[in-house]
């Protein structure tokens, strides 16, 4: 049901969504697209940096209006993007969030960069803040930022949302001030995860090392502290997407996939270049197919479009290596004259080029280590032609794995588990495909980026969360 809204929102990520140049992929994340939507339908804007890095802070804010969002950003200094951006948050809090305290590091510049930064937001952005404004921040670059609102007097309802994994109490203690960074979240009002196992992970947190009680309602009470916390599982833009997909773009992509692969079976993977994301297991996992399955060679592909990310950051390069190495060691054992195993391609494409080459693919292989969702997987389904649907094969660590059950779910860990669902797919009888992919639509339509966006907006607001619709993740 819409009605106008009475409060203004503001949101505040680390970067706002950038217009992307017609035809243009790149690797425009969830997060933007997502966003971009519920922002559309509120007056209020969008607060983030811009991108641009300057000699000296400033904190001018530079106003923009596009597409009916309003964007207000600021620029940051060479030092801040070091320690905040590729430091603290992308080199300690990504890792160690995604279950990787191998490649987290600990540096404490990164951690007073990290405050420095969020400082610098709270200043700039808390004049523009109205009274009866609804403020919404997002993830894990910005935890701090509730506590310095308040810290400046900002008395509005401040809801938080985490759009990747909250990691279990044992990993997170290895985070030097780890205290710290989760008593932050006690200045919110709301604090939103994606899945049930992320809210529990922080539930437990907080009772072990905080001390806190967690009530079965969702309150969380720490000292003389209350916030509720809940899961707010992430949508697609279904309506944009199946624009998107059936766009004359979508259409003529969708045919060069299906004339350049020559009746071979398409296996798809799309992913930032992200560790997290086990690209490196998937390929091992499709060399085991190739190996256990000779007869089946020649008849599938594997095209991976994996545009990079945070090249920066020296274990984004060193992902970018390896894939680079096992992508050409595996076609060198296994292709042929007139046959590639894996086509791997490090170039972003615009959506209505991805929805078509979804739509093309018989198989989507979405197999990350760990995701707090994975929106991949959801546009993947809402691509696909209903009379004769591909496959979907996704990680069961992926957050989307409670949402959609029907897809079969691997350990992302073991390359015969990733082997045998191939086998699996490619077998599958159309009325199998087509029942579960019913199943599966029927989630991606319901519960999609407005629904997320209302339920969180409307426990933000005070209100009835149920009445915006209930969870299953
Ligand atoms: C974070 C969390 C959570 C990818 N390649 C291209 C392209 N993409 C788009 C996809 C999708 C988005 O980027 C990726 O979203 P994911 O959800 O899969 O992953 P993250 O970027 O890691 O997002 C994640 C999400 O936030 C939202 O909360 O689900 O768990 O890690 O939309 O389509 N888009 C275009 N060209 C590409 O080549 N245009």
């Amino acid at each position: 049901m819409e009605r106008d809204p009475v409060s203004r929102l503001i949101v505040i990520s680390n970067r706002v969504a950038a217009p992307q140049p017609e035809g243009e992929g790149g690797a425009q994340g969830g997060l933007a697209v997502a966003l971009s939507a519920a922002l559309r339908e509120y007056r209020g804007f969008w607060f983030g940096w811009s991108g641009n890095r300057i000699e000296e802070f400033t904190g001018k804010i530079d106003f923009q209006r596009h597409e009916g969002v309003t964007s207000a950003t600021i620029d940051l200094e060479e030092q801040d993007v070091e320690e905040y951006y590729n430091g603290y948050a992308n080199r300690t809090l990504w890792p160690l969030f995604h279950y990787r305290i191998d490649l987290a590091e600990y540096d404490r510049s990164f951690g007073a960069g990290y405050e420095r930064v969020n400082e610098r937001f709270a200043e700039t952005v808390y004049p523009l803040i109205e009274p009866e404004d609804l403020v919404w921040v997002h993830d894990y670059h910005l935890i701090p930022l509730g506590r310095q609102l308040r810290q400046r007097g900002v008395a509005n309802r401040i809801g938080f949302f985490l759009h990747i994994p909250w990691p279990p109490a044992r990993l997170l203690t290895t985070l030097p001030d780890h205290e710290h960074l989760a008593l932050s979240l006690l200045a919110y009002d709301v604090i939103g995860f994606h899945t049930r196992e992320w809210l529990e992970s922080f539930q437990n947190y907080v009772e072990r090392e905080l001390g806190g009680r967690c009530d079965p309602d969702g309150w969380i009470h720490v000292g003389d502290r209350s916030v509720h916390a809940a899961a707010y599982p992430i949508g697609i833009d279904y309506r944009e997407f199946s624009e998107a997909a059936a766009s004359e773009a979508a259409r003529s992509a969708c045919e060069r996939l299906r004339k350049s692969a020559d009746g071979r079976r398409t296996i798809i993977g799309v992913d930032r270049l992200d560790y997290s994301k086990g690209l490196e297991e998937r390929f091992l996992g499709y060399r085991r197919f190739l190996e256990e399955n000779a007869e089946r060679r020649g008849e599938v592909f594997l095209l991976q479009i994996a545009p990079p990310s945070r090249g920066e950051v020296h274990t984004y390069e060193t992902i970018r290596e390896t894939l680079d190495e096992l992508s050409g060691r595996i076609n060198g054992e296994f292709a042929e004259v007139d046959w590639v195993p894996i086509r791997y391609v490090n170039q972003g494409y615009g959506r209505e080029d991805l929805a078509g080459f979804y739509r093309a693919s018989n198989i989507a292989l979405i197999t990350p280590l760990r995701d707090g969702m994975n929106l991949v997987a959801k546009e993947y389904v809402a691509a696909q032609d209903p009379d004769d649907p591909g496959v979907l094969i996704l990680s069961r660590f992926a957050g989307a794995a409670l949402q959609l059950k029907d897809a079969l779910l691997v350990n992302p860990y073991s390359k015969e588990e990733i082997s045998d669902a191939i086998r699996q797919a490619l077998a599958m009888p159309r009325e199998e495909r087509v029942r579960r992919w019913r199943s599966m639509i029927e989630t991606v339509r319901s519960e999609d980026v407005v629904w997320w966006r209302r339920r969180f907006v409307a426990a933000l607001a005070g209100e009835d969360v149920e009445a915006a619709g209930s969870a299953r993740a």
